[in-house]
């Protein structure tokens, strides 16, 4: 009997560039309209970070040491959780980054936002964060923070996931963290936030 994979090599070449090709030509169509194309009545505005306040970007910094052949998830990104972490009645922004400083910012109103991440006490050590979630651990009216880390990885920093649970609001309106996930037993050094998610 004849299988695929006895068939001739450029048989078997053919079979696999077609499919790619297939597939490259529905993507691009699917990104219509490409960037640059005058689209009119826009529903969405392209806003700077001086007009907004967010100044925070996932920039990655690869080395011959350190790669995406090292880590394949290298360029999978970071996240962004969105609460009201200062119960002010405004939706506020927490970005995690792999390489630079995770950040928290409270909305000031008006589309203009405060970086408020050292003030909030988030901790800087240089961790791979791959994502976050946001909850009410101890359901005490306060949203609290779950950080996915790349925890045990030759070339990174070892650590662990990060549960920030809010120790309260300031009468400045900024609201203070303690990493306790060590205590709640989820200091885990995965790479996802699945298992919390599980609970
Ligand atoms: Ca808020
Ligand atoms: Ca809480």
């Amino acid at each position: 009997m004849t299988t695929w994979l006895s068939a001739d090599p450029r048989l078997r070449l053919a079979c696999l560039t077609l499919p790619i090709a297939i597939g490259s030509l529905l993507m691009l169509q699917g990104c219509h309209p490409s960037v640059g194309t005058h689209v009119e009545n826009p529903k969405f505005e392209t806003l700077d970070h001086d007009r907004t306040g967010l100044n925070f970007s996932n920039t990655l910094h690869p080395t011959r040491a350190f790669n995406v052949f090292d880590y394949m998830y290298f360029y999978n990104g970071g996240g962004v959780g969105a609460g009201d972490f200062n119960n002010d009645g405004k939706i506020d922004l927490f970005f995690a980054a792999n390489q630079e400083s995770n950040k928290l910012y409270l909305n000031a109103g008006d589309l203009h936002f405060t970086d408020v991440t050292l003030a909030a006490k988030i901790p800087q050590d240089s961790g791979w964060s791959t994502g976050v979630s946001v909850v009410d651990i101890n359901n005490d009216g306060l949203l609290d923070l779950y950080i996915c880390r790349v925890g045990d990885l030759l070339g990174l920093p070892h650590t662990h996931n990060q549960l920030l649970v809010c120790q309260g609001i300031g009468k400045d309106g900024i609201p203070t963290y303690e990493d306790q996930a060590k205590q709640y037993g989820l200091d885990f050094a995965v790479q996802h936030t699945g298992r919390f998610l599980r609970l």
